[in-house]
């Protein structure tokens, strides 16, 4: 779990840097204003502390980590997050997978579920009584992380070190992370066609929209998800299965070829359609939306190439867009071509300004400039983040993984830039029952799969097999494989599929950047062929 980590960034070597490194001064210059807070009484505090030391923007998964590396690395620290949203900081991939699965039926309320393995967990990352009252933050002896909930950041003063609540109040900072992620896409189609058309559509990326969506795919007769990528496929297969037991018709439509379209090749992007037409879902492949409109009780979709799908509840999975509005008053620059705000290969955007996660558009000193919408990315990135708000200068980027599963039975990882218009280079082997998201977990004994949560390690035997892998063939069981994308001949992506705790491996190819002559060569590596 999380915990892990924090336990690492307490080695005793870290504890003596750490009684050398404190900021001094900087403890220094706000000794006054602490003073004048421990000796009020706390109910003469103001509701919203005036002050903080680190100002985190965004309650997501990005400054959940970063507040954990600031407290790790300065144990004393007032950690403020303000998010807009009504919750505690949570991770949201659970919200298309394993809580859909769950046979309890309050499951909506407890937001807990079993993972893969079993075990159950909460998807909240730490409970209430891990937190400290943003009232009293200014004065709990020992610092802490709070949370000020539905506020949202309006204004950043770059200048003052201060930002503006949407109740006008104002908070400054020492130092401020940007980690306020993104809003799910609509078409304009959907947003063109009217009220009614927008009661029964779904933009999914909070809890409250998978209570919602929950409660409705109990009570319609037909879902219609538009979007083929891994929140659409997951939702779809999520709903699926679902389908099985009711009467509920589960519909998927995307312009690509196959689920996941863009980034699959296509003979392994068509192969994971079939699963996913056997999960319970009728998926309508190169079905482009022209039209959307409200007739006679139903919502009717109409495609560019004639067909017409009837339902009665839109979900629109068709990305995201990062969120940066205070790019203006913040003087940040947002990226033309990735969107999101620029910040350096060490996160920041300028002085005591650093930006993580979905909303940023960091430089890969190993792929360039990018930005990543992923789970491990957040908890990456925060970290990394955290860690330089602290001083710790770091000087290395970690490549970040991410994973998807379409049920507990087809799964894969991917590291790098996974883009199906590159070059690929697949090789499979036949999948053994061991081989499942659900077996992976069990086996690592860990819920989720980010990487950064269960420390996998690379291991540096990697023995290689004696049966030679080979190159896919028409109608094959893509059981296991390994994907290379390739740019300009050198690796820069690798889809493990259904090949897991391998990751290492594949970090440490993207990392050497290096030109393969034969990739069947490498793919020995991953030891797909053993047992
Ligand atoms: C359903 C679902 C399933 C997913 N599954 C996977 C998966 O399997 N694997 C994977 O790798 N990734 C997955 N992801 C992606 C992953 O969850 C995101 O990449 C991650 O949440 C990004 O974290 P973040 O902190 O950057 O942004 P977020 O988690 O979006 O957090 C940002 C927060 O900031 C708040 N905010 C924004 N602006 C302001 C403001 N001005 N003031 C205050 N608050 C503000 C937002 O409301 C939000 O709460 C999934 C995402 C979704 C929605
Ligand atoms: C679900 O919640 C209801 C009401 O809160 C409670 O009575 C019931 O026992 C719960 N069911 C389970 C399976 O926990
Ligand atoms: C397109 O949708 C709009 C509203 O959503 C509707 O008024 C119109 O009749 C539709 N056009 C066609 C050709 O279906
Ligand atoms: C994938 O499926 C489409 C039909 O949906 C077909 O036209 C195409 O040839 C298939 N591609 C491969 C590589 O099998
Ligand atoms: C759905 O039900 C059918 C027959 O009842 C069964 O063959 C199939 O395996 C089930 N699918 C899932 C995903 O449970
Ligand atoms: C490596 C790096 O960029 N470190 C930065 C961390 O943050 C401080 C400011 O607090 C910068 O001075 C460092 O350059």
């Amino acid at each position: 779990t999380l915990l892990a980590v924090t336990r690492i960034d307490f080695s005793p070597l870290l504890l003596l840097h750490l009684l050398s490194l404190v900021s001094f001064s900087f403890l220094h210059c706000k000794a006054s204003a602490v003073t004048a807070a421990m000796e009020a009484p706390v109910d003469a505090l103001p509701e919203i502390p005036a002050h903080a030391p680190y100002l985190l923007i965004g309650g997501g998964t990005a400054s959940f980590a970063a507040a954990r590396s600031i407290r790790a690395r300065d144990p004393g620290a007032r950690v403020l997050i303000v998010s807009d949203e009504s919750d505690l900081p949570y991770m949201r991939p659970p919200l298309s997978k394993e809580l859909w699965f769950s046979d309890d039926p309050n499951v909506t309320d407890t937001l807990r579920f079993k993972q893969w393995n079993g075990k159950e967990r909460s998807i909240y990352f730490q409970p209430p009584s891990f937190y400290v009252s943003p009232q009293e933050l200014p004065r709990v002896e020992n610092g802490g992380v709070a949370v000020l909930t539905g506020k949202k950041v309006v204004h950043v003063d770059v200048r003052g070190n201060k930002v503006r609540l949407n109740d006008d109040s104002e908070i400054s900072y020492d130092k401020c992370l940007v980690a306020t992620g993104g809003t799910p896409r609509n078409l304009q189609v959907i947003e063109r066609a009217g009220e009614e058309v927008q009661k029964r559509t779904t933009l999914f990326r909070k809890i409250e929209d998978f209570r919602s969506l929950e409660k409705i795919s109990r009570e319609v007769k037909s879902v219609t998800i538009i979007g083929g990528g891994f929140l659409g496929s997951e939702l779809a297969c999520a709903m699926g299965r679902r389908s099985n037991e009711s009467s509920l018709e589960v519909i998927q439509i995307f312009p690509e070829k196959g689920n996941m379209g863009k980034v699959l090749p296509e003979y392994l992007s068509n192969w994971t359609t079939e699963k996913v037409t056997k999960e319970g879902v009728n998926v309508m492949t190169e079905a482009v939306v022209k039209n959307v409109s409200y007739q006679d009780g139903k919502v009717v979709i109409k495609l560019k190439d004639g067909r017409v799908v009837k339902t009665d509840h839109i979900v629109a999975a068709v990305g995201l867009e990062p969120n940066v509005e205070l790019a203006k008053s913040a003087g940040l620059e947002v990226d033309s071509d990735f969107g999101g705000y620029r910040v350096n290969a060490e996160l920041q955007a300028r002085a005591n300004i650093w930006v993580a996660g979905d909303a940023a558009c960091f430089y890969d000193i190993r792929l360039g400039r990018r930005r990543v919408e992923h789970h491990d990315h957040a908890v990456v990135s925060g970290r990394l983040a955290g860690e330089n708000m602290t001083g710790a200068n770091k000087p290395y980027w970690h490549q970040s993984m991410f994973w998807s599963d379409l049920g507990p039975d087809v799964g894969y990882e991917a590291i790098g830039i996974v883009d199906s218009s590159l070059p690929t280079v697949g090789v499979f082997a036949k999948a053994t029952a061991k081989d499942t998201p659900k077996a992976a977990t069990e086996q690592s004994g860990t819920g989720i799969r980010s990487e950064s949560e269960t420390e996998a390690v690379a291991s540096s035997e990697v023995t290689p097999v004696a049966a030679a892998p080979r190159e896919p063939q028409q109608g094959e069981e893509y059981g296991k494989g390994v994907i290379f994308y390739l740019r300009d001949k050198v690796v820069v992506g690798i889809i493990l599929w259904n090949v897991f705790n391998r990751m290492p491996i594949a970090r440490k190819i993207i990392k050497d950047g290096e030109e393969h002559a034969d990739l069947n060569e490498v793919a020995k590596l991953f030891n797909i062929h053993e047992d």
